[in-house]
């Protein structure tokens, strides 16, 4: 067990990454780049806090989040795997697989060229194993500059192939919903989760959310922004080897159905999600890894 003692003895870095104890006494690392800061507990691997110097956060956290075993963290980027929503077939398995609620170990730490970043692993247990009968090893790298890069690697340590669904569940602080602009994602087609499931595709015009919003867009590499006037940036999230982007608020009823979410904190967030969910789940043969990687920065406007 990675105590808060070893952790700093063996992954601190002097003015880059320290541990200590965060909310619900669950251990975070703290990393600092020359521009920007950001907290990361091992709780889910979940990066809770990502800001440039002097600048607002880019992430939002919910203040009703919950920070305790077997519960995922409202906000910053939820690691959703092996599956991703309810498991097909599966109904007491748990939303959006196990690795947000698994605690994650510290594999290395790292500054260099005014970069930091942090290394996590997650293996296969005979719990795991109950739940989802394969051999793996998940590293997931957060590195910190002018921007946020998260880079989840999957390796298929089992001797069948492995099929998994994965999604940086990313979500944006913004300073009001309904005059943000989100844009990236005209003439794609998407699954819509509010309609049951119908298959439409996205106008050319900037979207905005004007209602509860859940939708699944299918073969898209495209980077993301999310222009937010009242906070005089814009949100950038781009990403690698990522074939479906996921855009998400609940608004007035399911915000008010979430315990863990406050009833007026839909107006301050959306999930730009980094994924690959859906048709174009990951299969890995034995011994072979995928990578999947988001990136999250802001400009002035
Ligand atoms: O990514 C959107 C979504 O799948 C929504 O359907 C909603 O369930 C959201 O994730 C949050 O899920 P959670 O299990 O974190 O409450």
């Amino acid at each position: 067990m990675q105590t808060l003692q070893t952790l700093n003895q063996q992954f601190g870095r002097e003015g880059g990454v320290t541990f200590e104890t965060g909310s619900g006494g669950l251990v975070r690392a703290v990393l600092r780049s020359a521009g920007s800061e950001a907290q990361v507990y091992l709780h889910g691997g979940h990066v809770t806090h990502f800001a440039k110097v002097g600048e607002r956060p880019l992430l939002f956290m919910s203040n009703e989040s919950l920070f305790q075993a077997g519960k995922a963290i409202r906000g910053g980027v939820p690691i959703c795997w092996p599956w991703f929503g309810p498991r097909s077939g599966y109904p007491e398995s748990p939303m959006h697989g196990f690795a947000r609620t698994s605690l994650w170990t510290v594999e290395g730490a790292e500054m260099s060229g005014g970069e930091t970043s942090l290394r996590l692993g997650l293996k296969d247990t005979e719990e795991t194993r109950k739940l989802w009968p394969n051999g793996f090893w998940a590293r997931y790298t957060v590195t910190i500059s002018d921007r946020l890069t998260m880079r989840l690697e999957v390796v298929n340590t089992g001797q069948g192939p492995m099929q998994f669904e994965e999604a940086l569940h990313t979500y944006l602080a913004i300073s009001d919903i309904k005059s943000a602009e989100i844009e990236g994602l005209g003439g794609v087609d998407y699954v819509d989760k509010t309609d049951g499931m119908a298959v439409k595709t996205q106008g050319g015009k900037p979207m905005r959310i004007v209602e509860e919003t859940d939708r699944i867009y299918l073969n898209t590499k495209s980077t993301c922004t999310v222009r937010d006037a009242g906070l005089k940036r814009k949100i950038v999230v781009s990403k690698e080897n990522s074939e479906a982007t996921v855009v998400w608020n609940p608004w007035i009823a399911k915000a008010k159905a979430m315990a863990d979410f406050g009833d007026n904190e839909w107006q301050s967030m959306v999930c730009i999600e980094t994924c690959n969910v859906n048709a174009h789940a990951v299969t890995l043969a034995p011994g072979a890894s995928h990578v999947m990687t988001a990136i999250v920065g802001s400009q002035s406007l």
